[in-house]
């Protein structure tokens, strides 16, 4: 049993804490442990702990749509564009944010039904992405069918390379070693982590252009078939 005299003792030690707390007093007791200054009066303290693992285990979200009706100018007339799809609407794909370190999620919606030549037969394979996967789903190799427990999902297909003659186009940031085919009229996803932060050039590897062999206009326009990557 605890004495009086102790007893006591402890509470003026406690009181006394109390007070220098109340006061805005940081107070050391021990190795590695802080009493933390109060708040205050009338703010929140948040701690942060859950979002930051959340953030952790997340994926970024890229969200890329290439069309082929935008007007390149009177004389070329349609190229194909990469479009960032962004919570507010589409944006150009000129200029693109992403983090380092940080596991990313490509979404990559292809509405051009056309394959185009490769700039290097290369670029039909798949590289930089976990696993050197990427999984391609396009109205051919998506199947379904009724069944007694409803609707039976199956198809797309996950791949390490595509024909090189079903490459509509590519994204690719040579720099990072990334590569991403991608089918004609297909939905293409893709996860990777960049490691290196930096600004990067990211291209289509067909020559999806115009001019001679595809090479000029879309292929060689920031927002359209290439640009920058700004990692960070
Ligand atoms: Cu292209």
């Amino acid at each position: 049993m605890q004495s009086q005299a102790s007893t006591s003792r402890v509470t003026v030690v406690l009181g006394l804490l109390a007070l220098m707390t109340a006061a805005g007093i940081v107070v050391g007791y021990g190795i590695g442990t802080t009493i933390p200054r109060p708040a205050a009066q009338g703010t929140t303290v948040t701690t942060t702990v859950g979002t930051v693992s959340s953030n952790s285990t997340a994926p970024f979200d890229l969200t890329l749509v290439i069309t082929t009706d935008s007007i390149y100018n009177s004389t070329v007339n349609d190229q194909p564009a990469y479009f960032i799809l962004g919570p507010d609407g589409i944006e150009s794909s000129a200029n693109m944010s992403l983090p380092a370190n940080r596991l990313i999620r490509l979404t990559n919606i292809c509405y051009d039904d056309g394959p185009a030549n490769l700039t290097s037969q290369q670029y039909a394979q798949v590289s930089g992405t976990r696993n050197g996967v990427v999984t391609e789903v396009s109205n051919d190799n998506v199947n379904s069918s009724q069944g007694a427990a409803g609707i039976q999902v199956s198809g797309g297909v996950t791949v390490s390379s595509l024909p090189t003659d079903d490459v509509a186009h590519t994204f690719t940031i040579p720099q990072l070693g990334l590569n991403i085919p991608i089918m004609p009229s297909s939905a293409v996803v893709a996860y990777f982590t960049l490691t290196k932060a930096g600004t990067f050039k990211w291209f289509c590897e067909t020559l999806c252009g115009s001019g001679p062999i595809g090479a000029q206009g879309a292929m060689s326009t920031p927002g359209w078939m290439t640009g920058n990557v700004v990692v960070g």
